[in-house]
């Protein structure tokens, strides 16, 4: 308790002046957020940062390869120059930035039993109940955006599930992508959801969505290509950035999602994994799981993975430690724009 104090009545004589108005404010105001020191000197220096999630820790992958992956994420981003920031709650405290101990606490899913998967409805109960949370991407998004990073980088977004059109199960995120001024870098979204339907609520909402690569097609999570077309593409971070730029200087409040294919070398995979996706959708159908609300992405996950005998973890790691270099590059050809 004493050590929080300190910390938060350093930060306020130090470089507090220098820190995003709004996050600022949020702190003036009392927020309950914790700043990581390097990130903090990152925002006071306009240094590139790049935001990652927690659900795919606390609620997307197995212990101990979630903190593994979560670990390697952090190393690709650094390896771009950019600085990581790995967003996550705990005690009922939103951090901004994880230190590695924290990052092994919300890993370790055999002992700590209570992380509560944290969509923007949940957010405010997890900080006053005192819980510990996995923010998915949509809390990710806001948090991001409320510290001004311009990048995140994850593997899947949310979207419109199969037969959304009846269950209204459609992920928070894609609204979030509305009100966030942040480029989202994923490897499209998850092949259990429906990709057209989501590429179709992404125009209503006018989100620009892109494909980053060398072809056109919307990009299918464990496969480079979906069969969907992307309305625009890009390949290259300075490009990327300019986009985001281009919303900045207009004061756009609305985020950007970049689509980055899987490698090529796990096309083949993909397919034999799309058809684990489809008998996995099946039975949620079956079971009721589907319409159990935010259980449903993580038990199809589990599915897949119990399915495929663990071939889809290998791919969901190597998509995510794509995006979360490519979101880096990104950050830094941003950074660069603003010198
Ligand atoms: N993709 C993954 N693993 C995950 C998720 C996506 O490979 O854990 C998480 C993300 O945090 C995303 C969330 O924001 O699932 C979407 O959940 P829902 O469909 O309940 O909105
Ligand atoms: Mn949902």
């Amino acid at each position: 308790m004493h050590r929080r104090a300190v910390r938060l009545f350093s930060s306020a004589t130090r470089t507090k002046q220098a820190l995003p108005a709004a996050l600022t404010h949020a702190l003036d105001r009392g927020a309950p957020i914790d700043i990581h020191p390097e990130v903090e000197e990152a925002l006071a220096t306009n240094k590139p940062l790049v935001a990652l999630e927690t659900t795919i820790v606390t609620h997307g992958m197995p212990y101990p390869i979630n903190l593994e992956t979560a670990r390697s994420v952090e190393k690709n981003v650094r390896s771009t120059g950019a600085i990581p920031a790995t967003i996550g709650v705990i005690d009922g405290r939103v951090k901004i930035g994880l230190e590695p101990s924290q990052l092994e606490y919300l890993a370790d899913t055999d002992t700590n039993t209570g992380s509560v998967k944290l969509s923007r409805r949940d957010l405010a109960a997890a900080i006053a109940l005192k819980k510990d949370g996995g923010t998915t991407c949509s809390t990710t998004l806001i948090l991001a955006a409320l510290a001004g990073i311009k990048v995140f980088a994850t593997g899947g977004l949310g979207g419109v599930h199969r037969g959304g059109e009846n269950s209204m199960d459609v992920s928070a995120d894609l609204q979030e992508l509305t009100r966030c001024p942040v480029a989202l870098v994923s490897a499209g979204v998850k092949s259990i959801l429906d990709i057209g339907r989501t590429l179709e609520y992404l125009e209503t909402l006018g989100v620009p969505v892109f494909t980053y690569g060398k072809t056109d097609d919307f990009p299918a999570f464990y496969s480079p290509r979906s069969g969907f077309k992307s309305p625009w593409r890009v390949n290259d971070p300075d490009t990327a950035a300019n986009v985001l730029f281009a919303q900045t200087k207009l004061g756009m409040k609305n985020g950007v999602l970049f689509g980055v294919p899987i490698p090529e070398s796990y096309a083949e995979i993909g397919e034999d994994l799309q058809k684990a996706v489809e008998q996995a959708v099946r039975e949620s159908e079956d079971n009721g799981i589907s319409r159990r609300g935010k259980e449903a992405t993580p038990w199809l996950l589990r599915r897949v993975g119990q399915l495929t005998e663990g071939k889809s973890l290998a791919s969901n790691i190597a998509l995510i430690e794509n995006t979360a270099t490519k979101g880096g590059l990104i950050a830094v050809s941003y950074a660069k724009l603003l010198e």
